[in-house]
């Protein structure tokens, strides 16, 4: 394999978008390619040190004649800068807005050499496709764009028919790594949160939006308490948690629903868990079932976007309908009350997430996708 010089640019914070971007760009590195982070801030992921990682912030400058600071302008002149100076061979932008259209300045700016590949996460087409001022600039970044992926089929098609587009997009997968994402014995962890052994826990993790529809979490737990002793564990932050809060507190579920905020240790939560709901409206992906999965957890999902292609229903967990807050707890309970249907939708969880959405699997179709696009092919 060339070792190639590539460029990333990604919403360096919190969110599945930067995630995937940094975990590719770490895993490049290791696998010998020189990586280029251009973004606003650090990637908060890239804390190693690897010697084939630089990163360019990019800085907006104020002035007073600028009502708002011309951040995706900063960012096209920041990319070109790098891609001249650093010799890139191609540039991967994460998030359609505004990185696809910087990234189509920045190669007209260096002359049409700067290969693009731009890879679509989700709300960049399913929440802004649908704003006006936005989707003819949306569908103008895929068609610059030398290759575009999506981060699922449902996604790919999607973007086809709300945009519009004929421009071929292929799906690439996201991925964990499974260095950090592995079941951990957390009985100690359990018992600093004062979980007694036979009480079953679940988990939700997200940032608190309101497509990520935290109140049927909360909703389906009461129904699942009322079989059987169990505990909430919800983890992140965002601007429904104080709907959520009040809730919980409405629903006398104060005792069992513990709200954990932003955390880093993910995997050992996960691990100390029995079962992991995400019952969004809209999820391209869902990468924290994939997280929740390879610590072995089984997951239950709605039928919605991306997520029956992550949770093979019925064997990895359980597909629901949106919404269905009764037929979550059912599901729930069934799993929770059987221990051989548990263990084996656990092992289930555990093998997709390693054999399908391995790293290593994941990361060298990207680079077969950069080879084909510098190669223009
Ligand atoms: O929805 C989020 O929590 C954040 C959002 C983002 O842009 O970072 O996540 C999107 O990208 C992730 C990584 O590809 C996917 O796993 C999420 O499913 C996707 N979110 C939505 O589609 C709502």
């Amino acid at each position: 394999m060339t070792k190639r010089k590539i460029g990333i640019t990604c919403y360096p914070t919190v969110g599945g978008s930067g995630v995937v971007a940094t975990e590719l760009g770490k895993s490049l590195a290791e696998r010998g390619h020189e990586v280029h982070f251009i973004t606003s801030s650090l990637p908060f992921r890239l804390e190693n040190v690897n010697a084939n990682i630089y990163f360019h912030e990019v800085e907006v400058n104020q002035y007073s004649v600028f009502r708002y600071p011309p951040y995706d302008l900063a960012l096209a002149s920041k990319m070109a800068e790098v891609a001249k100076r650093e010799k890139l061979d191609i540039l991967h932008v994460h998030y359609a807005v505004p990185h696809a259209i910087s990234a189509h300045l920045a190669k007209e700016m260096t002359g049409n050499h700067l290969k693009v590949v731009t890879t679509l996460h989700g709300t960049d087409i399913t929440v802004l496709g649908y704003d006006p001022s936005l989707t003819d600039m949306i569908r103008f970044g895929i068609e610059r764009s030398d290759t575009v992926t999506a981060v699922s089929n449902d996604l790919a098609r999607q973007t086809h028919e709300l945009l519009g587009t004929k421009k071929q997009i292929e799906t690439v997968y996201n991925f964990i790594d499974q260095r950090v994402y592995y079941p951990k014995d957390s009985r100690a962890l359990r018992e600093e949160y004062g979980i007694s052994p036979e009480e079953k826990i679940l988990v939700h993790v997200s940032n608190f939006r309101k497509v990520k529809r935290v109140p049927d979490v909360v909703k389906s737990f009461r129904l699942i308490r009322d079989k059987l002793k169990a505990k909430l564990i919800l983890i992140g932050d965002g601007p429904e948690h104080r709907v959520v809060n009040e809730l919980v507190r409405e629903l006398g579920l104060e005792k069992e629903v513990l709200f954990l905020g932003n955390q880093k240790r993910i995997a050992d939560l996960l691990s100390m868990s029995d079962l992991k709901l995400l019952l969004s409206e809209k999820e391209s992906f869902g990468l924290v079932l994939l997280e929740a999965m390879a610590c072995g957890l089984p997951v239950i999902g709605t039928n919605i976007g991306g997520i029956p292609e992550v949770i093979n229903d019925k064997e990895s967990g359980f597909i629901c309908d949106l919404g269905d807050t009764e037929q979550i707890a059912r599901k729930a309970v069934e799993i929770l009350s059987d221990d051989n249907l548990h263990a084996s939708m656990s092992k289930e969880a555990k093998r997709r997430a390693e054999e399908i959405f391995h790293q290593d699997l994941i990361v060298a179709q990207y680079e077969e996708i950069y080879e084909r696009t510098i190669k223009g092919e």
